[in-house]
């Protein structure tokens, strides 16, 4: 009898969806690409649009790593530390210029959507800005759960940060469908044994579930 009931209750759970942020909700590689072109040319290292194409999705030390492949000095992880926090200060003031505008009526409205139909919606970003964006963009009071870069030990591809999320909405790992833009982001999802809706870069991945033209497509895998 039990086990009816469960099996019964867990087919007419919603779906939780999980948010990746950049790439998705909101565009911000612009400003991560100036930030890193400020430092990359303070160090005389070489950086173009190519390489900060590979920093999608990718932690803040991981991106510096892959930018300091091409210096020709090693650095010592203090100097690394201060090379971060310089760039995420440029990054912010850049930052300051974002306003709701900066969110599509598409993106609010099908947010919306899910949420009036029942389903818990949650963000799961690298970013350690998440909140700060959110809050430019006016979309803070919008999720029931923000896991992001400073609640995580481990970066995608790792499954952590959409992990937690899901620990955040009281869902079980296997009702979350993770929506992402970046290859990282979708091997986190599936290693976290989750669904996986792709938008941009990760549409054309063979390991993505649910390919996106659009945003509100969503809507068509919201059950
Ligand atoms: P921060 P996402 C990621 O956000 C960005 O795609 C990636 O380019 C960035 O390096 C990372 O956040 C860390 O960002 O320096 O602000 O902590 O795509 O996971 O929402
Ligand atoms: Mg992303």
């Amino acid at each position: 009898m039990e086990e009816v009931y469960v099996e019964d209750r867990k087919t007419i759970r919603k779906k939780a969806f999980i948010f990746d942020l950049d790439g998705v909700l909101v565009f911000t590689d612009k400003y991560h690409y100036l930030a890193w072109k400020e430092l990359a040319d303070r160090l005389g290292i070489y950086f173009d649009e190519t390489i900060n194409h590979r920093l999608r999705g990718v932690s803040r030390m991981d991106s510096l790593e892959i930018i300091l492949e091409r210096a020709a000095e090693s650095y010592t992880d203090a100097q690394k530390e201060a090379f971060a926090a310089e760039k995420n200060e440029t990054y912010k003031n850049l930052l300051e210029k974002m306003t709701p505008a900066d969110v599509t009526r598409e993106v609010r409205d099908t947010l919306a959507q899910l949420k009036s139909r029942g389903h818990k919606v949650a963000i799961g970003s690298s970013s350690k800005n998440t909140k700060f964006i959110l809050k430019q963009v006016d979309l803070l009071d919008v999720f029931d759960a923000v896991s992001d870069g400073t609640n995580i030990t481990k970066s995608k591809p790792d499954p952590e940060v959409f992990l937690k999320a899901a620990d955040f909405l009281g869902e079980e790992y296997d009702n979350c469908i993770v929506v992402e833009d970046a290859y990282a982001g979708v091997d986190a999802a599936k290693s976290g044994n989750m669904l996986c809706a792709g938008i941009g870069d990760a549409r054309g991945y063979e390991k993505t579930d649910y390919p996106l033209d659009t945003f509100s497509d969503i809507l068509k895998i919201a059950k």
